[in-house]
């Protein structure tokens, strides 16, 4: 574990190196407790490098075992040897020199799960950020590209499969039962893309042939005997390959490309060059084991890390301040994967709920950071949705400002010039100001400023000029980052829509549909205007912003009947829900009974039956804004428990109008066919699902759904069930037989038992803080794996607002220990895990006390790890 120095690293100190390592060539002779690691560095002086240039070479925790230069050992006097660091005070004034460097690492007892590890006995490596460093001495940095050769040897019993980046080029016996595997990436890369893998797991292989024809060996490799449960991603592996051709003309450039799936991982996956390391539950799926929305984020993974071999790889990052250049760009690239594959306006609106359930709180609190930092202690902290996802939206707000033909040619410009280099936001941003002539000096600033935008709008008709206005202020916050904030270039897409629901002629001082907002303050006018339209702004979420829009209930009602954008018609009812909602839970902490306006009632109604429209945009239209969402929109004072008292009464609400109605849509969307994870098959189990919550939502029976959760033929079908039984019907022997009977069908599938200890997780109230406890002891339940801490704490604290917000600060307590017990092994989880307190001076005065004294706890604490004091330090500050 790293301990906290308090050192910060900052963008304006980027100085190039003084040496290059063009080859690198590594032999690991594995074994669990003492691998033995020999590195030989083809060190280059480069030009200009003063005589007496140290060269200084990272390291974390490591042990050194051997030196040589040019086959000649080290005479140590000349060396700084140190755990983190080998500095050679005085290399050779030739231009090029080699280093050999052996270390030993100790695979089986690294539970922080980078550098090299084991998973089940599998050996494997996380190199992003800084894992590599704890393999061997090096220049641990993303501008340091070197052509990796990868010996292997190992002991053939436990790990007859050996692999690493690139191509595969020799492979034989050792003698007394080990064997040896070579491989060569022709392709420069930087060592946080580096991977091995050596164990005894099955194989799914295929073929796919890429547009020029090269034919590509494809392998994707699983625990032994789940071969079948990888075949979805598979087929989604081809489709994105094919896609990246079609869409960005990008073909694939090796003659292999292995997928391999551990259970022991920090995160999703991993796009090693050749050789993506994934989360098994990023892998494995069939319709017994894995719900609708755990095969789209396979899908949606599996695309994300192919896609990173051109943004990411190809072309890296010069320092780690620019994540985003390859992070906020390769989730832009599989979301459009995404909605190409599915549905576009369903993708667009999850993404757009998934960037304000993450991004705008981190953006709103004391973690916001701009999308390319400046300053950081600990890089891993800042694998954030603010990097990942605002970055996205970065990237989208180009596209819709230069257009498609010009955002296609500002990609392949920006493809050819930095193919095989490591650069900066600076470059990407010049791929398209010089391909499509547009200034995006003033666009830039979203990399630049932390925080969310807000615009708010004015409209205005006078009947008599037939003129409608617009008038539009911009303000983006104060933040830890900035405290005072330069004015943007905000692109708002809009439509006036007139009395027939459809478009009037924008007309007016736009650039088509589009106003770019360029001042503080802009009006803009549209003349010849017959009839009074009702405004639709930021249609399609053109820009990353809160709207301050005064407008009524009548408009709003009138857009989500109407709006011909989808996303927009959704946002409408979005808004009404949380306008709704927002009141109600108003009332609740003031004692009061909520009162629901009939017109949303009937509207839920009409969305539920409208055979118009797709089931699975129906399902997003009739989803309620979640408690988080709801406790974002007040933004202060928030008391939990008023909040979910309004959601429920509103659902209720909904269910009692339209009883019948959706108890008939129920019965009618019942599963005829075979299951098909497609958009069409679970937009449809989306809507009876949602169809089912409400039912129960008017209901004081948990019949329905543990009659559903018993005949389900899919899990899809059962979870859903089980968290509304879970949810509205805790306490009941319904619910617990529900329970048992998940355990005892999947008690030894580590994975599908992760939904069970996620569902209990999240029931509300202060009583679940005891449960998940008691969970935490569960023979199936392990600290040291991050999927099992993640379902149950992580789930807890970030989405259980009632019980981690208990008023007593019994949640903040439990999460607290948790985090501290995990830390003691995995300080990257940890640091994650605590950001779920982010949000902790928007409650209630009490609350508020009791998470400061909480976090306060975790800060005194001696001997933090650096990610940890991080995250704590600022949260506090
Ligand atoms: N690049 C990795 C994330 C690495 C996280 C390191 N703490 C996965 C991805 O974004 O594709
Ligand atoms: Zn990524």
């Amino acid at each position: 574990m790293v301990a906290d120095t308090g050192q910060v690293f900052r963008l304006e100190d980027y100085r190039e190196t003084d040496y290059l390592i063009p080859e690198t060539q590594l032999t690991f002779r594995l074994s669990p407790n003492r691998t033995r690691v020999i590195a030989e560095l083809t060190v280059e002086r480069r030009q200009g490098t003063a005589d007496d240039a140290p060269l200084v070479l990272d390291g974390d925790g490591l042990e050194l075992a051997g030196l040589e230069i040019d086959g000649t050992r080290v005479n140590l006097d000349n060396v700084e040897v140190a755990p983190d660091r080998l500095a050679i005070k005085a290399p050779p004034r030739a231009k090029r020199f080699k280093l050999r460097i052996e270390t030993d690492v100790d695979p089986a007892a690294n539970r922080a799960l980078s550098g090299l590890y084991q998973s089940n006995g599998v050996f494997c490596t996380q190199c992003e950020a800084e894992g590599f460093r704890r393999i061997t001495y090096f220049l641990d940095r993303p501008d340091l590209l070197s052509v990796y050769t990868v010996r292997i040897e190992a002991a053939r019993d436990a790990a007859p499969l050996l692999l690493s980046n690139g191509n595969p080029v020799e492979q034989g016996d050792l003698g007394g039962g080990r064997h040896f595997a070579v491989w060569h990436d022709p392709h420069p890369k930087p060592s946080y893309l580096f991977a091995l893998v050596a164990g005894d797991l099955g194989l799914v292989d295929d073929r796919f042939t890429t547009i020029s024809g090269r034919a590509v060996a494809l392998g994707i490799y699983v625990e032994k005997g789940k071969e079948a449960r990888a075949a979805f991603a598979m087929d989604a592996l081809k489709r994105s390959m094919r896609w990246d051709e079609e869409r960005f003309g990008r073909e694939y450039d090796l003659d292999v490309f292995n997928i391999v799936a551990v259970s022991d991982f920090n995160m999703g996956a991993m796009e090693n060059k050749g050789l993506n390391i994934f989360n098994d539950k990023y892998v494995l799926a069939d319709k017994e084991t894995a719900t609708d929305a755990d095969y789209a984020r396979i899908e949606a993974i599996i695309a994300h890390e192919y896609f990173h071999n051109w943004t990411g790889n190809r072309i890296t990052c010069r320092d780690w301040f620019q994540l985003c250049l390859k992070e906020g760009l390769t989730v832009y690239r599989d979301q459009e994967f995404t909605a190409d594959e599915r549905s576009r306006a369903v993708e667009r609106i999850s993404d757009v709920r998934t960037l304000r359930a993450h991004q705008f709180p981190e953006d709103q609190g004391p973690l916001a950071h701009p999308v390319r930092p400046r300053r950081y202690r600990e890089i891993n902290n800042f694998y954030t949705a603010t990097v990942y996802e605002k970055g996205a939206e970065i990237v989208r707000m180009i596209r819709t400002i230069v257009g498609e033909d010009g955002f296609r040619e500002g990609m392949d410009l920006y493809f050819d010039r930095h193919d095989g280099q490591a650069v900066t936001i600076e470059d990407f941003i010049a791929a398209f100001e010089d391909a499509s002539g547009a200034d995006l000096a003033q666009f830039a600033l979203w990399y630049h400023q932390a925080g969310t935008p807000n615009v708010a709008v004015n409209a205005s008709y006078d009947a008599v000029a037939q003129e409608f206005v617009l008038e539009l202020e911009q303000s983006v916050p104060p933040t830890p980052s900035e405290s005072r904030k330069r004015v943007m270039h905000i692109p708002l897409a809009f439509g006036l829509v007139g009395p027939d629901g459809q478009d009037l002629a924008a007309g007016g001082e736009t650039d088509g549909a589009i106003i770019h907002l360029h001042k503080r303050k802009q009006t803009v006018r549209f003349k010849g205007v017959a009839e009074r339209p009702v405004l639709s702004i930021n249609r399609g979420f053109s820009a990353p912003v809160t709207l301050a829009a005064a407008q009524n209930a009548n408009d709003r009602l009138f857009l989500a009947r109407h709006d011909g954008d989808a996303f927009a018609r959704w946002e409408a009812l979005n808004t009404l829900y949380l306008e709704t909602l927002i009141a109600a839970s108003k009332a609740a902490k003031g004692g009061k009974p909520a009162k629901f306006g009939k017109d949303l009632l009937v509207l839920a109604g009409e969305i539920a039956a409208d055979e118009e429209l797709d089931p699975d945009y129906r399902a997003l239209l009739l989803s309620l804004p979640s408690e988080t969402d709801i406790a974002r929109e007040i933004g202060s004072n928030i008391d939990p428990d008023a909040i979910l008292q309004a959601r429920r009464g509103l659902a209720a609400a909904i269910a009692e109008h339209n009883g019948e109605r959706f108890a008939e849509l129920y019965a009618g969307l019942a599963d005829t066919g075979a299951y098909v994870p497609d958009a069409a098959g679970s937009g449809r189990r989306a809507l009876r699902n949602t169809l089912l919550d409400y039912c129960s939502a008017a209901s004081s029976s948990p019949a329905r759904a543990a009659e559903q959760f018993h005949v389900a033929t899919n899990m899809t079908d059962r979870a859903a069930a089980l968290a509304v039984l879970a949810d509205r019907f805790a306490a009941t022997p319904e619910t617990e037989a529900a329970l048992s009977a998940f355990e005892a069908r999947y008690g030894s599938d580590a994975i599908v038992m992760d939904k069970w200890f996620q569902v209990q997780a999240m029931i509300p109230g202060v009583e679940t803080v005891e449960r998940v406890a008691t969970l935490a002891q569960h023979r199936g339940f392990r600290m040291d794996n991050p999927n099992r801490v993640r379902a149950l704490i992580g789930a807890f604290a970030s989405a259980n607002q009632t019980a981690f917000n208990a008023a007593d600060g019994s949640g903040y307590a439990f999460v607290a220990d948790a985090i501290l017990a995990v830390e003691a092994q995995n300080p990257q989880v940890a640091a994650r895990l605590a950001t779920a307190f982010r949000s902790w001076r928007s409650l209630e005065p009490k609350r508020q006390a009791k998470a400061r004294e909480t976090l306060s706890r975790i800060a005194a604490k001696k001997g933090l790890s650096r990610d940890l004091a991080d995250i704590v330090q600022r949260t506090l500050a």
